[in-house]
């Protein structure tokens, strides 16, 4: 079995779920899979262009799914969830579910790479997997998700030639 840390965000109503708190619950439902962990929903300001207010929350999930078949699941339910995968990047989105972590490690082929490649700076991302598995060791940077979160919330970024490692 395979365990992975899977963040969702939302920033657009859903004609039958509602606010996107609501989407983030049914998404954590529909997903259909055993579920050990799960965040609180947060509201957070967007990064990037879109303008309306995102929730978003994380599950620590259990599969024997690999990372190739839980994505297309991901996907699936995306789409079923009435995404719209063309046009504007970080367009507002009924539901985005993004892997950040796996129990394999270091996954890298064309479409997914895991550790998600930007989690380390992002709040609206470590909040939420700190609420699920605080002592998880990324495996990049070897600081557990909690250490990650205080770096960000010192304002220390982990990018590109600010590498602690
Ligand atoms: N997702 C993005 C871009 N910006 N901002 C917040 N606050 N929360 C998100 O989930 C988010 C974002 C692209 O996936
Ligand atoms: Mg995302
Ligand atoms: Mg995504």
């Amino acid at each position: 079995m395979h365990r992975y840390l899977i963040a969702l965000g939302s920033n657009q109503r859903h004609p039958r779920y509602g606010a996107p708190h609501q989407i983030l619950v049914a998404a954590i439902e529909a997903l259909d899979m055993s579920v050990l962990a799960r965040s609180v929903v947060r509201h957070s300001r967007p990064i990037g262009p879109s303008l309306r207010i995102y929730a978003n929350a994380a599950v620590l999930v259990e599969t024997k799914m690999a990372p190739p078949d839980l994505l297309d699941h991901i996907k699936a339910l995306e789409a079923s969830f009435g995404r719209r995968t063309h046009g504007q990047r970080w367009r507002a989105r009924v539901l985005d579910l993004d892997i950040i972590l796996w129990t394999g490690g270091l996954w890298a082929s064309q479409d997914l790479a895991i550790p998600h490649v930007e989690f380390r700076n992002r709040a609206f991302v470590l909040a939420p997997i700190v609420d699920c598995a605080p002592t998880w060791r990324d495996p990049i940077s070897g600081f557990t998700l909690k250490h990650l979160k205080a770096r960000v919330d010192r304002r220390v970024p982990v990018v590109k030639g600010n590498r602690p490692w």
